[in-house]
């Protein structure tokens, strides 16, 4: 089994940050790993929703590799960021929504991953940090852009300023988490994704990119983002056949087009 793992469970594609002796910490491969399995997600037939998960049960992603960090001149760290961002933003673009499910520690780069994931659950013994300031860093991966936007900029501040640990309990309070599991995450996270796999992805994929630019526009602006997508989701067969189903009482059934 390599680092990085690409299964698939049903119509959901499964990767595993399979590295459990570093508690899946992210080297610059890893992340590179990560992103060409992505692009593999996006090319797989009849893939409705990917699901992130970290091999064991003490540790979704305990962030970047800080061994690894040390060592590197600082144009490297520049390319890095760069490259965690690059990687990470991809989650956008993908043509199926993603969960982060976040088995036990979400830390540094390991909570920028789940962040950058369309929707996050998380196991009791989840703790998410960006500790980055206690190694006199700050979180390069995404973490100062995505945290504020989902949480509100004076949570963001505090968590990121003062480094400490979220437990699962309070991440759901503050909305860092869209739920708590109790029992098998995977299970739950597929669970999950059968709520909307179900759906038309175009209209799917309009909508989260709706919202998503709903956090870098101005009200009038992202209005009319909302209108042109809502009119090209209207314009789908998909949205023929639902209104269609919903006049002729039936379940729609969708082709993704
Ligand atoms: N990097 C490398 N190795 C790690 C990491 C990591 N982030 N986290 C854990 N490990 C390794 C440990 O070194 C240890 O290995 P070994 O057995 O060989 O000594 C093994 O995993 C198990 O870890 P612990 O023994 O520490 O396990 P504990 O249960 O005692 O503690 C913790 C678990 C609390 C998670 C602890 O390991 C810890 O604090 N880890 C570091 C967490 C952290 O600070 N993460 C943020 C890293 S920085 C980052 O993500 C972004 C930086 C900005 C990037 C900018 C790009 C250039």
């Amino acid at each position: 089994m390599s680092v990085v793992d690409l299964t698939r469970n049903g119509d959901c594609a499964v990767l595993t940050l399979n590295r459990p002796e570093a508690l899946n910490a992210l080297s610059f491969a890893i992340i590179r790993d990560i992103g060409a399995a992505f692009d593999e997600v996006a090319e797989m037939e009849g893939v409705r929703a990917l699901l992130i998960i970290g091999a064991g049960e003490k540790s979704f992603c305990a962030g970047a590799d800080i061994k690894e960090l040390r060592n590197r001149p600082l144009m490297d760290q520049l390319r890095g960021a760069e490259l965690g961002q690059s990687v990470f933003a991809r989650l956008d673009t993908l043509p199926v929504p993603s969960v982060a499910l976040v088995n036990g520690y979400a830390f540094g780069g390991g909570s920028e991953l789940a962040l950058a994931c369309t929707f996050r659950l998380a196991s009791e013994n989840a703790v998410f940090g960006l500790p980055e300031i206690k190694l006199g860093l700050i979180p390069g991966y995404g973490g100062t852009q995505r945290l504020p936007r989902l949480i509100g900029e004076g949570r963001a501040l505090e968590i990121i300023m003062t480094g400490r640990n979220v437990k699962a309990d309070e991440a759901e309070r503050i909305g860092l988490v869209n739920a708590v599991v109790e029992g098998d995450l995977m299970q739950a996270g597929l669970e999950f994704a059968g709520k909307f796999t179900r759906y038309s992805l175009p209209a799917l994929g309009f909508a989260r990119s709706a919202v998503q630019r709903a956090a870098d526009l101005p009200l009038a602006e992202g209005l009319r983002v909302e209108a042109e997508l809502s009119t090209l989701a209207y314009r789908t067969q998909d949205a023929e056949e639902g209104m269609a189903a919903f006049e002729e009482k039936r379940k729609p059934e969708f082709k993704d087009g």
